[in-house]
Protein backbone atom coordinates (compact mmCIF):
# COMPACT_ATOMS: atom_id res chain seq x y z
CA UNK A 1 0.00 0.00 0.00
CA UNK A 2 0.70 3.75 -0.65
CA UNK A 3 2.57 5.77 1.98
CA UNK A 4 1.05 7.48 5.30
CA UNK A 5 0.11 11.05 3.64
CA UNK A 6 -0.34 14.02 6.29
CA UNK A 7 -1.98 16.49 4.74
CA UNK A 8 -1.83 20.42 6.43
CA UNK A 9 -0.42 23.15 6.55
CA UNK A 10 3.40 23.90 8.46
CA UNK A 11 4.63 27.49 8.91
CA UNK A 12 7.87 29.08 9.59
CA UNK A 13 8.19 29.52 13.32
CA UNK A 14 10.07 32.40 15.06
CA UNK A 15 10.86 31.49 18.48
CA UNK A 16 12.95 34.35 21.06
CA UNK A 17 16.71 32.56 21.61
CA UNK A 18 16.98 32.60 24.44
CA UNK A 19 13.70 32.29 26.14
CA UNK A 20 11.77 35.40 26.34
CA UNK A 21 8.88 37.59 26.21
CA UNK A 22 8.47 38.64 22.31
CA UNK A 23 8.14 42.42 24.08
CA UNK A 24 11.50 42.35 24.73
CA UNK A 25 13.28 39.88 22.88
CA UNK A 26 16.20 40.27 21.02
CA UNK A 27 16.85 37.35 18.68
CA UNK A 28 14.81 34.98 17.02
CA UNK A 29 15.57 31.48 15.76
CA UNK A 30 13.75 30.38 12.99
CA UNK A 31 12.52 26.81 13.02
CA UNK A 32 9.60 25.15 11.38
CA UNK A 33 6.19 23.99 12.80
CA UNK A 34 3.41 22.06 11.77
CA UNK A 35 1.33 19.10 13.32
CA UNK A 36 0.91 16.87 10.33
CA UNK A 37 4.65 17.30 8.96
CA UNK A 38 6.19 16.63 12.23
CA UNK A 39 3.61 13.56 12.24
CA UNK A 40 5.44 12.49 8.77
CA UNK A 41 8.83 13.43 9.94
CA UNK A 42 8.20 11.11 13.30
CA UNK A 43 6.92 8.19 11.01
CA UNK A 44 9.82 8.75 8.70
CA UNK A 45 12.28 8.05 11.77
CA UNK A 46 10.43 5.29 12.41
CA UNK A 47 10.90 3.60 9.14
CA UNK A 48 7.24 4.28 7.80
CA UNK A 49 7.08 5.24 4.50
CA UNK A 50 5.19 9.19 4.76
CA UNK A 51 4.47 11.70 2.88
CA UNK A 52 3.16 15.61 3.62
CA UNK A 53 0.83 17.48 1.56
CA UNK A 54 0.17 20.74 1.69
CA UNK A 55 1.30 24.36 -0.30
CA UNK A 56 3.86 26.95 0.87
CA UNK A 57 4.83 30.43 -0.77
CA UNK A 58 7.47 30.68 -3.10
CA UNK A 59 9.42 32.43 -0.76
CA UNK A 60 11.89 31.96 0.88
CA UNK A 61 10.23 30.42 4.14
CA UNK A 62 8.33 28.09 1.57
CA UNK A 63 11.77 26.78 0.44
CA UNK A 64 13.09 26.17 4.06
CA UNK A 65 10.18 24.27 4.67
CA UNK A 66 10.35 21.60 2.39
CA UNK A 67 14.03 21.30 2.40
CA UNK A 68 13.95 20.83 6.24
CA UNK A 69 10.91 18.05 5.58
CA UNK A 70 12.46 16.49 2.88
CA UNK A 71 15.97 16.11 4.62
CA UNK A 72 13.61 14.04 7.03
CA UNK A 73 13.63 11.23 4.57
CA UNK A 74 9.61 12.58 3.68
CA UNK A 75 7.96 12.55 0.36
CA UNK A 76 7.68 16.41 -0.60
CA UNK A 77 6.81 15.87 -3.76
CA UNK A 78 3.11 16.53 -3.78
CA UNK A 79 3.45 20.06 -1.87
CA UNK A 80 2.01 22.56 -4.04
CA UNK A 81 3.96 25.49 -4.31
CA UNK A 82 1.45 29.03 -4.66
CA UNK A 83 2.82 31.65 -6.08
CA UNK A 84 0.24 34.24 -5.21
CA UNK A 85 0.59 33.60 -1.63
CA UNK A 86 2.70 33.54 1.27
CA UNK A 87 3.88 30.89 3.41
CA UNK A 88 2.40 30.97 6.97
CA UNK A 89 4.04 32.23 9.90
CA UNK A 90 3.63 31.78 13.76
CA UNK A 91 5.51 33.49 16.27
CA UNK A 92 6.23 31.94 20.01
CA UNK A 93 5.94 34.59 23.15
CA UNK A 94 7.36 32.74 26.16
CA UNK A 95 5.87 34.28 29.07
CA UNK A 96 5.75 33.76 32.64
CA UNK A 97 2.55 31.58 32.41
CA UNK A 98 3.94 29.45 29.97
CA UNK A 99 4.28 30.24 26.02
CA UNK A 100 1.44 32.00 23.82
CA UNK A 101 1.77 31.54 19.90
CA UNK A 102 0.62 34.74 17.51
CA UNK A 103 -0.24 33.21 14.16
CA UNK A 104 0.54 35.09 11.29
CA UNK A 105 -1.16 32.52 8.67
CA UNK A 106 -4.55 33.95 7.64
CA UNK A 107 -4.38 33.92 3.45
CA UNK A 108 -1.50 31.78 3.15
CA UNK A 109 -0.58 29.11 0.48
CA UNK A 110 -2.24 26.83 2.87
CA UNK A 111 -4.94 28.07 3.49
CA UNK A 112 -6.10 28.59 -0.06
CA UNK A 113 -6.21 24.14 -0.31
CA UNK A 114 -9.91 22.62 -1.12
CA UNK A 115 -10.90 19.47 -1.95
CA UNK A 116 -9.48 19.67 -5.48
CA UNK A 117 -6.66 17.97 -3.87
CA UNK A 118 -8.22 14.80 -3.52
CA UNK A 119 -7.31 14.70 -7.73
CA UNK A 120 -3.48 14.37 -6.55
CA UNK A 121 -1.99 11.60 -7.36
CA UNK A 122 0.03 12.24 -3.56
CA UNK A 123 -3.25 11.76 -1.96
CA UNK A 124 -4.89 9.36 -4.17
CA UNK A 125 -2.25 6.72 -3.76
CA UNK A 126 -1.93 6.78 0.08
CA UNK A 127 -2.18 4.10 1.78
CA UNK A 128 -3.75 6.06 5.29
CA UNK A 129 -4.11 9.95 5.42
CA UNK A 130 -3.61 11.68 8.43
CA UNK A 131 -5.66 15.01 9.05
CA UNK A 132 -5.78 17.32 12.26
CA UNK A 133 -8.30 19.75 13.69
CA UNK A 134 -6.57 22.36 12.45
CA UNK A 135 -6.95 22.28 9.04
CA UNK A 136 -10.89 23.18 9.18
CA UNK A 137 -10.07 25.96 11.28
CA UNK A 138 -7.59 27.42 8.29
CA UNK A 139 -10.53 28.41 5.90
CA UNK A 140 -13.64 27.37 4.27
CA UNK A 141 -12.05 25.67 1.23
CA UNK A 142 -9.63 24.01 3.86
CA UNK A 143 -12.82 22.63 6.21
CA UNK A 144 -14.39 21.26 2.37
CA UNK A 145 -11.20 19.52 1.94
CA UNK A 146 -11.39 17.65 5.93
CA UNK A 147 -14.73 17.05 5.36
CA UNK A 148 -14.62 15.58 1.84
CA UNK A 149 -11.52 13.49 3.02
CA UNK A 150 -13.78 11.75 5.55
CA UNK A 151 -16.48 10.95 3.39
CA UNK A 152 -19.17 9.49 5.25
CA UNK A 153 -19.62 6.53 3.00
CA UNK A 154 -16.15 4.73 4.07
CA UNK A 155 -16.40 2.70 0.68
CA UNK A 156 -15.79 6.23 -1.27
CA UNK A 157 -12.56 7.36 0.78
CA UNK A 158 -9.14 7.10 -0.72
CA UNK A 159 -7.82 4.83 2.20
CA UNK A 160 -8.91 4.75 5.77
CA UNK A 161 -8.18 8.58 7.54
CA UNK A 162 -6.97 8.85 10.99
CA UNK A 163 -7.74 12.26 12.57
CA UNK A 164 -6.40 14.07 15.69
CA UNK A 165 -8.56 15.96 16.65
CA UNK A 166 -5.50 19.06 17.60
CA UNK A 167 -7.62 21.74 19.23
CA UNK A 168 -5.97 25.12 18.63
CA UNK A 169 -8.78 27.74 20.14
CA UNK A 170 -6.89 30.46 18.47
CA UNK A 171 -8.21 29.25 15.62
CA UNK A 172 -11.72 29.14 15.90
CA UNK A 173 -12.99 32.35 16.31
CA UNK A 174 -16.00 32.19 15.52
CA UNK A 175 -16.96 29.59 17.86
CA UNK A 176 -17.36 26.37 15.77
CA UNK A 177 -15.17 23.90 16.89
CA UNK A 178 -16.95 22.34 19.02
CA UNK A 179 -19.90 21.15 16.51
CA UNK A 180 -17.16 20.98 13.25
CA UNK A 181 -14.40 18.31 15.01
CA UNK A 182 -17.08 16.41 16.92
CA UNK A 183 -18.43 15.65 13.48
CA UNK A 184 -15.00 15.22 12.00
CA UNK A 185 -13.67 12.96 14.89
CA UNK A 186 -16.80 10.78 14.29
CA UNK A 187 -16.00 10.16 10.92
CA UNK A 188 -12.87 9.17 10.96
CA UNK A 189 -11.27 5.53 11.02
CA UNK A 190 -8.67 6.52 14.14
CA UNK A 191 -9.06 9.48 16.21
CA UNK A 192 -6.94 11.29 18.23
CA UNK A 193 -7.77 13.19 21.19
CA UNK A 194 -6.53 14.57 24.39
CA UNK A 195 -8.66 14.24 27.60
CA UNK A 196 -7.79 18.14 28.34
CA UNK A 197 -9.39 19.15 24.82
CA UNK A 198 -12.16 17.22 24.94
CA UNK A 199 -13.37 18.57 27.87
CA UNK A 200 -12.96 21.91 25.95
CA UNK A 201 -14.81 21.13 23.59
CA UNK A 202 -17.45 19.08 24.92
CA UNK A 203 -17.55 19.76 28.21
CA UNK A 204 -16.19 19.22 32.04
CA UNK A 205 -18.59 15.88 31.91
CA UNK A 206 -16.21 14.08 30.18
CA UNK A 207 -14.14 13.37 33.13
CA UNK A 208 -12.31 10.05 31.79
CA UNK A 209 -11.66 8.12 28.50
CA UNK A 210 -14.48 5.71 28.90
CA UNK A 211 -16.91 8.95 28.86
CA UNK A 212 -15.06 10.16 25.45
CA UNK A 213 -15.34 6.96 24.37
CA UNK A 214 -18.95 7.26 24.73
CA UNK A 215 -19.64 10.11 22.82
CA UNK A 216 -17.14 9.00 20.06
CA UNK A 217 -18.09 5.56 19.71
CA UNK A 218 -18.14 5.61 15.73
CA UNK A 219 -14.31 5.09 15.14
CA UNK A 220 -12.85 1.60 14.70
CA UNK A 221 -10.10 3.41 16.93
CA UNK A 222 -9.97 5.93 19.44
CA UNK A 223 -7.16 6.93 20.86
CA UNK A 224 -7.43 9.14 24.17
CA UNK A 225 -4.48 10.71 25.58
CA UNK A 226 -4.79 11.85 29.72
CA UNK A 227 -1.05 13.96 29.25
CA UNK A 228 1.46 12.75 31.92
CA UNK A 229 -1.23 10.21 33.06
CA UNK A 230 -1.94 7.81 30.91
CA UNK A 231 -2.88 6.84 27.09
CA UNK A 232 -6.32 4.92 26.31
CA UNK A 233 -6.91 2.59 23.02
CA UNK A 234 -10.42 1.51 22.44
CA UNK A 235 -10.03 -0.72 19.44
CA UNK A 236 -13.62 -1.84 18.31
CA UNK A 237 -14.67 -3.40 21.85
CA UNK A 238 -11.01 -3.86 23.57
CA UNK A 239 -10.04 -1.42 25.71
CA UNK A 240 -5.87 -0.81 26.58
CA UNK A 241 -4.53 1.58 29.02
CA UNK A 242 -0.80 2.14 28.84
CA UNK A 243 0.41 4.90 31.95
CA UNK A 244 2.51 7.58 30.58
CA UNK A 245 6.48 7.36 31.55
CA UNK A 246 7.78 10.29 33.73
CA UNK A 247 9.94 12.34 31.96
CA UNK A 248 11.60 15.60 32.10
CA UNK A 249 10.00 17.62 29.88
CA UNK A 250 11.80 20.82 28.10
CA UNK A 251 8.55 21.63 25.98
CA UNK A 252 5.69 19.98 25.34
CA UNK A 253 4.63 21.55 22.10
CA UNK A 254 4.77 18.53 19.45
CA UNK A 255 4.37 15.87 21.89
CA UNK A 256 0.68 14.28 20.72
CA UNK A 257 1.86 14.92 17.07
CA UNK A 258 4.70 12.42 17.81
CA UNK A 259 2.40 10.31 20.13
CA UNK A 260 0.38 9.73 17.42
CA UNK A 261 3.22 9.40 14.57
CA UNK A 262 4.57 6.35 17.21
CA UNK A 263 1.01 4.91 17.55
CA UNK A 264 0.05 4.68 13.64
CA UNK A 265 3.92 3.38 13.56
CA UNK A 266 3.31 0.31 15.86
CA UNK A 267 -0.17 -0.50 13.72
CA UNK A 268 1.51 -0.26 10.42
CA UNK A 269 3.60 -2.84 11.30
CA UNK A 270 1.31 -5.03 12.93
CA UNK A 271 2.11 -4.52 16.55
CA UNK A 272 -0.79 -5.21 19.36
CA UNK A 273 -2.44 -2.09 20.86
CA UNK A 274 -0.66 -1.85 23.72
CA UNK A 275 2.70 -1.47 22.07
CA UNK A 276 1.34 0.81 19.61
CA UNK A 277 0.37 3.13 22.62
CA UNK A 278 4.02 2.03 24.09
CA UNK A 279 5.55 3.38 20.74
CA UNK A 280 3.49 6.62 21.22
CA UNK A 281 4.64 7.20 24.73
CA UNK A 282 8.57 6.79 23.58
CA UNK A 283 8.23 8.71 20.32
CA UNK A 284 6.29 11.48 22.62
CA UNK A 285 9.61 11.45 24.90
CA UNK A 286 11.75 12.31 22.29
CA UNK A 287 9.34 16.03 21.51
CA UNK A 288 8.84 16.17 25.04
CA UNK A 289 12.65 16.65 25.79
CA UNK A 290 13.35 19.48 23.16
CA UNK A 291 12.56 22.81 21.99
CA UNK A 292 11.59 22.16 18.92
CA UNK A 293 8.90 20.12 17.71
CA UNK A 294 11.21 17.47 16.66
CA UNK A 295 13.54 15.73 18.91
CA UNK A 296 15.52 12.54 18.29
CA UNK A 297 14.13 8.84 18.80
CA UNK A 298 16.14 6.55 20.87
CA UNK A 299 18.26 4.30 18.29
CA UNK A 300 16.66 1.14 17.10
CA UNK A 301 17.99 -1.39 19.96
CA UNK A 302 17.12 0.91 22.71
CA UNK A 303 13.35 1.25 21.09
CA UNK A 304 13.12 -2.48 21.13
CA UNK A 305 14.10 -3.14 24.52
CA UNK A 306 12.21 -0.06 26.10
CA UNK A 307 8.99 -1.74 23.54
CA UNK A 308 9.32 -5.13 25.63
CA UNK A 309 9.19 -3.50 29.08
CA UNK A 310 6.22 -1.80 30.77
CA UNK A 311 6.84 2.21 30.95
CA UNK A 312 7.16 1.89 34.83
CA UNK A 313 10.53 0.27 33.90
CA UNK A 314 11.66 2.96 31.71
CA UNK A 315 13.53 4.92 33.80
O1 LIG B 1 1.32 20.26 17.26
C1 LIG B 1 2.29 21.26 17.12
C2 LIG B 1 1.72 22.32 16.26
O2 LIG B 1 0.67 22.93 16.93
C3 LIG B 1 2.68 23.37 15.91
O3 LIG B 1 3.80 22.81 15.28
C4 LIG B 1 2.07 24.45 15.07
O4 LIG B 1 0.76 23.28 13.49
C5 LIG B 1 0.83 24.13 14.34
C6 LIG B 1 -0.35 24.93 14.64
O5 LIG B 1 -1.14 25.12 13.73
O6 LIG B 1 -0.54 25.34 15.78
Amino acid sequence: TGPVTCIGETMAALIPEPAAPLDGAGLLGIRIAGAESNVAMYLADHGVPARWVSALGDDPFGHRIRAEVAASGVDVSGVRTDPHRPTGLLVKDPGTEGTRVHYYRRGSAASALTPDLLDDDAVRSAGLIHLSGITPALSAGCRDLVTALLEPDVAERPCPVSFDVNHRAALWADGAAATVLLGLARRADITFVGLDEAQALWGDGLTDAFAVRDLLPQPPVLVVKDGARAATAFDGSRVHIVPAPKVEVIEPVGAGDAFAAGFLAGLLRGEEPVRALRLGHLTAGAALRVTGDHGPLPDRARLAELLDAAPEEWA
